[in-house]
């Protein structure tokens, strides 16, 4: 729910949304905060990726490298290794998955 308000914000804010590198602190507090991993390995049978990660307060975790299922598997094909992104993790069914990333500047 927060993160379908928060793609409402950003669609209809998109001067915002354009700025959030400038104003951190106002960005993750309309959008809850982003971890820094950088992409390992993609497996697109397994539906998943391999995410190299910072510390992830959402669901608990030191930083590790670990496979991630994705929300949205078109983001395995966009995604290759060695990209830096910055993504939202959350459980589902007992796994970890990227809810929503971004590309690290
Ligand atoms: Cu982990």
């Amino acid at each position: 729910m927060r993160l379908l308000l928060s793609l409402l914000l950003a669609l209809s804010l998109p001067a915002v949304a354009q700025h959030d590198h400038g104003a951190p602190k106002a960005a993750s507090a309309a959008t809850g905060p982003l971890a820094d991993g950088v992409v390992r390995k993609i497996d697109k049978a397994a539906g998943e990726v391999v995410i190299q990660h910072g510390q992830l307060d959402s669901i608990g975790m030191p930083p590790m490298t670990m496979a991630f299922g994705v929300a949205d598997k078109s983001w395995l094909t966009r995604l290759k290794p060695g990209d830096r992104i910055r993504f939202a993790a959350e459980m589902k069914g007992g796994n970890a998955i990227v809810s929503r990333y971004e590309m690290a500047k």
